[in-house]
């Protein structure tokens, strides 16, 4: 297991020395933010972010994410033109060294929270999901803004895109999905680069969008339509983690044993309300006995099954009067990634006696 970070560029408030300092840190995740989404991520650009990482001691090995554009995930004669500059861009990235490109399928709207700082019982601050909350908005009749929304639509243009996904139904993304996968996976098997997509977070349809990276039968799914090792997950527990039927341990130890399994997202989420009209829960630190996720359980079925690929620690709260970026503070990352080495070191030593 390789431990790393997420960095969001130079104008990211945590650092690279910062991250540096933090004990077993291997790397950063990362990406090119100012590259427009489907347009091919030029080599000089690549390598001129590499090279600020390399220099501060660290490696780029994971990227997070390469987006995929609309037109692909709608399916449209566009597509083909994204699927080609998709390629290039992983072709180009591979020529740098990485190994992982994390990615999903999520029609418009990529991770969706109802709250940004939710106060805990600690007096920290978190990002929190209400079903309640979520249930009376409609994107199509309010303009809204949300954690995870893409502000670059106007109104009038997300409104026209959720009206061409009114077409697209799960089998359909599906299909679309399958698509781009089979044109990609050859350029990623040539380059040596993986690719995890990230499940859907949360793990249900949401605002009449169909999502289908959200259970094993999901995962399944796509893994026996492109069966490849380059076509893997990015297991993500904390969006998994958010739909009670599906079993991390066993989804852990199953994938990872498949070789599946390329980056592992790890985080804690404490549920308040299990009611599904009203379900409520919180992202919690890191550690089992803090949140309602067997995070201990999860990185044992790993460890036993071989897996061998990146991990970062997902979402952090603000803690120690930090206000950071929603999720992705230092201080509390930080000692996730802490806590993470030492159940992967206590589980190592105590497995080989
Ligand atoms: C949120 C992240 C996601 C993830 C993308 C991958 O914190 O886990 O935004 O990066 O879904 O494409």
């Amino acid at each position: 297991m390789k431990m790393t970070f997420r960095w969001y560029g130079e104008k990211d408030p945590v650092t690279l020395d910062k991250i540096r300092q933090i004990p077993n840190m291997t790397g950063v995740v990362t990406a090119l933010y100012t590259i427009p989404v489907g347009e091919v991520w030029d080599s000089e650009s690549i390598l001129a972010l590499k090279k600020v990482i390399n220099d501060n001691g660290l490696e780029m090995e994971v990227i997070e994410s390469v987006p995929v554009h609309e037109e692909i995930k709608l399916g449209s004669p566009a597509r083909e033109r994204y699927i080609e500059n998709y390629k290039q861009t992983i072709r180009n990235l591979g020529a740098a060294g990485v190994k992982v490109i994390c990615y999903n399928f999520m029609p418009v709207f990529d991770w969706v929270r109802s709250e940004l700082k939710y106060v805990t019982e600690d007096g920290s601050n978190c990002l929190a999901y209400s079903q309640e909350t979520l249930s009376k908005l409609d994107p199509k009749k309010q303009s809204l803004s949300l954690p995870g929304w893409d502000e670059s639509y106007t109104k009038d243009e997300l409104a026209e895109l959720l009206k061409r996904y009114e077409a697209v139904n799960a089998d359909k993304l599906f299909e679309n999905m399958v698509y781009f996968l089979e044109k990609i996976i050859p350029v990623c098997e040539e380059c040596d680069v993986k690719m995890a997509v990230h499940p859907d977070d949360p793990p249900w349809s949401l605002f009449d969008l169909p999502r289908i990276i959200c259970d094993e039968a999901g995962i399944d799914k796509l893994f026996a339509a492109v069966d490849s090792k380059y076509n893997g997950i990015t297991l993500c527990t904390g969006s998994l983690g958010a739909n009670k039927g599906n079993d991390l341990v066993k989804l852990a130890a199953k994938y990872a044993k498949m070789g599946r399994v390329h980056f592992l997202h790890a985080r804690n989420i404490k549920f308040k309300d299990e009611n599904p009209e009203t379900l409520f829960f919180h992202e919690s630190p890191h550690p089992t006995e803090c949140g309602s996720l067997d995070i201990y359980g999860i990185m044992r079925a790993l460890y036993e099954n071989g897996f061998e690929g990146y991990t970062r620690p997902d979402h952090g709260r603000n803690i120690w009067g930090e206000d950071g970026r929603p999720g992705y503070g230092l201080f509390d990352r930080a000692l996730g990634a802490v806590y993470l080495s030492g159940l992967w070191e206590a589980i190592g030593k105590t497995l080989k006696k």
